[in-house]
């Protein structure tokens, strides 16, 4: 019989927030669905989000972080891609950039988490230049409208994107890194994504009425999951700004914005057909 080929394992460098669905609470579940095999690289544990929930509870995690990375190192643990979110510090970005050094053959996804609607998360904003600077190790990053304006330094509007204003507006930070996919570009009644560098798409999704908490962090890791199925950019793309937009109208109206959207029992659709998953 044939031996199954081992999952590959992402290395998913974020923090761990308890309530609010977003971060490594949303990125593994949704990794683990679609056949990979996440590894957890905590850079902060929070009972909330930072977004609105009072103030959380923390343990900072840096000499976990150094720690862990030495052991996957000795243990000779295969990274097939390193996936770094929410960095919550120097010491956070130090950890991605050790850890891009470590397995230079692993796919390289930066989500450089700083702010939204124009403005940075709480304690986020000294972290700009050393994003920057990891953008530029990377081999894909997936910034949201906000953060894009933060790496390029353009001012931040609140505007309709076009399809081709959408594309001119991701082009300029296909300098920072080979491959960037813009998300939360408004475009009238829908939101759109726009890659740019090795691939060039816009794409549009029905709007959401208002932003969710977590939203990024799915859009990221359905992303990942596609892209090591063996999908290109722009498809991995489309199916993770579908899977929001499902997530999205899956979650009622009047319910909690700040506790992100109800993605759960969606999750069987992004098994594998015939995996049993
Ligand atoms: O989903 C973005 C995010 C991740 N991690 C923490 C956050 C936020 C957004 O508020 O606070 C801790």
């Amino acid at each position: 019989m044939k031996k199954p080929k081992a999952p590959p394992t992402v290395l998913c460098i974020n923090d761990l927030s308890g309530a609010g669905r977003c971060s490594l609470a949303v990125i593994l579940p949704v990794l683990a669905v679609m056949g990979c095999q996440p590894v957890a690289l905590p850079t902060l544990l929070l009972s909330t989000h930072t977004g609105g929930l009072g103030t959380p509870a923390r343990l900072g995690c840096d000499e976990y972080g150094r720690a862990a990375l030495r052991h996957y190192r000795e243990l000779g643990l295969e990274i097939g891609c390193i996936y770094a979110g929410y960095l919550a510090g120097p010491a956070g970005l130090q950890l991605a950039g050790e850890a891009f050094s470590l397995w230079p053959t692993a796919l390289k996804v930066l989500d450089p988490v700083m702010g939204d609607n124009g403005r940075y998360y709480t304690g986020m904003d000294g972290l700009t230049d050393g994003l920057r600077r990891l953008a530029g190790l990377a081999d894909l990053v997936l910034p949201n409208l906000t953060e894009a304006c933060f790496l390029t330094g353009r001012p931040y509007e609140e505007g309709v994107f076009t399809r081709e204003s959408a594309r001119e507006f991701a082009r300029p930070l296909a300098g920072l890194c080979p491959s960037v996919v813009v998300t939360g570009l408004p475009m009238g009644k829908y939101v759109g994504c726009a890659g740019a560098g090795r691939e060039e798409f816009v794409l549009k999704k029905p709007y959401a009425p208002q932003p969710c908490h977590g939203s990024g962090d799915l859009f990221a890791a359905v992303l990942i999951g596609g892209l090591l199925r063996g999908n290109a950019l722009s498809a991995a793309a489309d199916a993770a700004a579908e899977f929001v937009s499902t997530a999205i109208t899956a979650t009622p109206p009047d319910a909690d914005p700040r506790l992100g959207l109800w993605f759960e029992p969606m999750l069987g659709r992004l098994a594998a057909p015939g995996t049993g998953r």
